[in-house]
């Protein structure tokens, strides 16, 4: 029987993927984890709340059925999330959140490992519940193919304590001496990852230390695939004052190539792994937009530019406004297919953050032999 799951790295030819819905959206809560801010605003305006309005939600889903037609007429087999009320509140014992967000980043809550699907722990109240929309499907890959593994992370509390009180209002000072040492809005003391802060390389995972993934979650991810022969390496890009996601930073493009963000270096030594195993590191242009014109309510940075979608080693989908770098994925011998994506911006992410991809070609390889490599014990 063929595999119904399989996927190791984030170039190898796409053969199946989860494209997000902006249906039933709603604005993403402020909570310890989140302080979302209108941008250009007057300080102390408040952030809206509840679900989105229908045009924002029309305008969106418009663009990802863009992204669905691309695929498909690439071969690709593309499925989609559940529908959710976003709009419900979340209540467990230990915290409330009025609203949900929205399943436009399926990126963010699950990752294929190879035949094996984690649902992450998420880090903020908002998004507690959002693996529901991705469950029917994982039900089914589960009960079509016996060789498929399902992982849910352990949840975290989600406690007040889970969280740094003051880390949206910390000066510059503090905040640049806390950045050297990678804490952020939350603790230490449980386990925490977002999806979206690993990255595959066959063999090697490369997680970033973020505001949605802490050390407990990198430790916890070591402990759960480093026995299945993968290594698990934590990356660090210490001049990112709010780093969530990695997709958006590090961004590997196919073997020996990873497209890196010159605002956001990687931390010294850091770069000796991809070095000392022949890969290459090439900045990303300048995005076409300044963060000060990025969307009203999108949260994340002008760097949605490269957060772009392989097809394949050769293929590659990129936000249709960003020529500068579609010029320079043509030069390095990429095919590159824009399309229409801003609309999406305010759900969270681009391309790559609106997807899951769940089969590939293409079998775990190593691609760095020559590895200076932490054991577990003192990862
Ligand atoms: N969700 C990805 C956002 C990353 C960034 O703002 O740079």
């Amino acid at each position: 029987m063929a595999a119904q799951v399989n996927s190791w790295n984030e170039w190898d030819r796409l053969e199946e993927i989860v494209v997000g819905s902006a249906d039933d959206a709603c604005y993403e809560p402020t909570e310890p984890g989140n302080h979302p801010h209108i941008r250009n605003a007057a300080p102390g305006t408040a952030f809206p709340t509840g679900r989105k309005p229908q045009e924002a939600i029309d305008a969106a889903n418009a663009e990802l059925a863009g992204l669905v037609a691309l695929l498909e007429s690439q071969g690709v087999r593309v499925r989609r999330p559940e529908p959710h009320d976003y709009s419900k509140p979340v209540r467990t014992p230990e915290f409330s959140v009025d609203n949900q967000y929205c399943g436009v980043c399926p990126r963010d809550v699950m990752i294929t490992i190879g035949s094996e699907i984690i649902e992450a722990t998420m880090s903020r109240r908002g998004r507690f519940f959002e693996y529901e929309p991705y469950r029917k499907l994982v039900y089914e890959y589960w009960n079509a193919d016996p060789a498929v593994r399902w992982t849910t992370a352990p949840k975290p509390s989600m406690t007040d304590e889970m969280y740094r009180e003051g880390f949206w209002d910390w000066p510059l000072e503090k905040r640049h001496a806390e950045m050297h040492s990678f804490e952020f809005c939350i603790t230490q003391d449980e386990v925490i990852f977002d999806a979206a802060d690993m990255s595959r390389f066959g063999r090697d995972i490369m997680v970033q230390e973020s505001m949605t993934t802490n050390r407990q979650g990198i430790q916890w991810l070591k402990r759960h695939l480093e026995p299945q022969g993968l290594r698990v390496h934590p990356l660090h890009f210490p001049l990112d004052y709010f780093p969530s996601h990695i997709d958006c930073t590090f961004v590997p493009l196919r073997p020996g190539l990873v497209l890196t963000n010159p605002d956001r270096p990687l931390s010294d030594g850091e770069e000796k792994l991809f070095l000392t195993n022949d890969w290459e590191l090439v900045e990303a242009p300048e995005p076409t937009t300044g963060n000060d014109e990025m969307p009203t309510y999108c949260q994340s940075s002008k760097w949605l530019s490269m957060n772009v979608l392989s097809i394949s080693p050769t293929k590659v989908i990129a936000e249709e406004r960003e020529k500068p770098l579609h010029d320079m994925l043509d030069k390095l011998g990429f095919e590159v297919f824009p399309i229409p994506f801003r609309n999406v911006f305010e759900y969270g992410g681009s391309l790559h953050c609106a997807t899951w991809d769940v089969r590939r070609t293409g079998d775990r390889e190593d691609y760095f032999p020559n590895v200076d490599y932490q054991p577990l014990a003192e990862g």
